[in-house]
């Protein structure tokens, strides 16, 4: 394929900074995990130079408009900065749509700036394994700062969470507040949380939120780091220089704690399953039963000739079985 001779090229453009390079080898990443597999033979990244961030909320919250006043400030500081906008529901992909407030500030101008969308279309392999593989091309690249924005409702957005090493809760006034805050895991996920749009009020979730950690009796306990409750107006940039202070005390925390290295091996832990995974499912579905065969099995337990349970065991088995020859 003439696409695999351009690779290591690509990738040697990449680690010169070469912009249209990036963005060739993550829409490589992302339709072909196949190809990938290659890139990364030639990566040898673990996520231990650049510093992932992840941004979470509703939607209308005011991600997009933080995102790029903290891109922006961070990038005053002198660091290069990635941001992958992540939306399943959206139907494009592949850099074409981001939040329009982002563009509207100029930023894509910037050299230090590069921006990349991720909707489930047209990404192979789920996700949060693209939006993995992303970061480690971002960060070869030579990002200090990866920030990722999501709506954090599905299960691969949860994993995406999981990947960040801070995490960014944003809610807003007058968007049905309490349930923003009682939404599932909220303490769980939030490192910093952002109430923004302060223009519009706020004091009142603020202070949910606090009783909230208050009842949580076990949580500093648990990661030994108590969140803190900013307000920030994505218009006019008031709280971000509090929230950056307070992303780099976080940051501090878990590199000091332990815990950052902790995440990073349980990420290379799970990179390392699913490219089992991957390979292992790839070689049943292949090379042991075809598409037809499945189909006549599928049918065959539609019929009640055997159950889901015997049909998947006895696939298994062919495979322990061709395996032990
Ligand atoms: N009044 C007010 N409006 C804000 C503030 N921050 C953002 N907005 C507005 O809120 C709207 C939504 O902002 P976005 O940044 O697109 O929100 P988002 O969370 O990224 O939205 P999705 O990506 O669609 O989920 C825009 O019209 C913003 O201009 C703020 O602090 N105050
Ligand atoms: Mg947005």
């Amino acid at each position: 394929m003439a696409q695999l001779d351009k690779i290591e090229e690509l990738v040697t453009r990449l680690k010169n900074k070469d912009k249209i390079a990036l963005a060739r080898l993550i829409s490589i990443v992302e339709n072909s995990p196949e190809i990938a597999k290659i890139i990364f033979k030639n990566i040898d990244h673990l996520l231990k130079s650049a510093y992932i961030i992840g941004i979470t909320g509703s939607p209308g919250v005011g991600k997009s408009t933080l995102v790029g006043k903290i891109a922006k400030k961070l990038m005053d500081q002198g660091k290069s900065v990635g941001i992958i906008s992540v939306d399943p529901s959206s139907p494009y992909s592949g850099g074409a749509f981001l939040g329009d407030r982002i563009r509207m500030t100029n930023l894509t101008m910037n050299p230090k700036l590069y921006m990349r969308s991720l909707a489930s279309r047209g990404v192979t392999g789920g996700l949060s394994r693209a939006t993995f593989d992303i970061c480690l091309l971002m960060e070869a690249f030579g990002k200090d700062i990866i920030l990722i924005e999501t709506v954090g409702a599905g299960q691969s957005e949860v994993d995406i969470i999981k990947l960040a090493y801070t995490n960014i809760v944003i809610v807003a006034p007058g968007m049905g507040d309490s349930i923003q805050i009682q939404k599932a895991g909220i303490l769980e996920i939030a490192d910093i949380f952002v109430v923004n749009k302060c223009d519009l009020g706020g004091d009142d979730i603020i202070a949910q939120f606090n009783m909230m950690l208050d009842d949580a009796i076990t949580y500093s306990g648990l990661t030994g780091w108590r969140p803190s409750a900013i307000q920030t107006n994505g218009l006019t940039g008031e709280g971000i220089d509090e929230l950056i202070e307070e992303m780099w005390n976080h940051k501090e925390h878990v590199e000091l704690s332990g815990i950052l290295d902790e995440k990073r091996k349980t990420m290379i832990k799970n990179k390392i399953i699913d490219l089992i995974k991957y390979e292992v499912e790839k070689y049943i579905l292949s090379g042991l039963v075809n598409e037809n065969e499945l189909k006549e099995m599928v049918s065959n337990i539609f019929n009640e000739e055997f159950s889901i349970f015997e049909g998947a065991e006895s696939i298994i088995e062919k495979f322990f079985s061709k395996l032990k020859k």
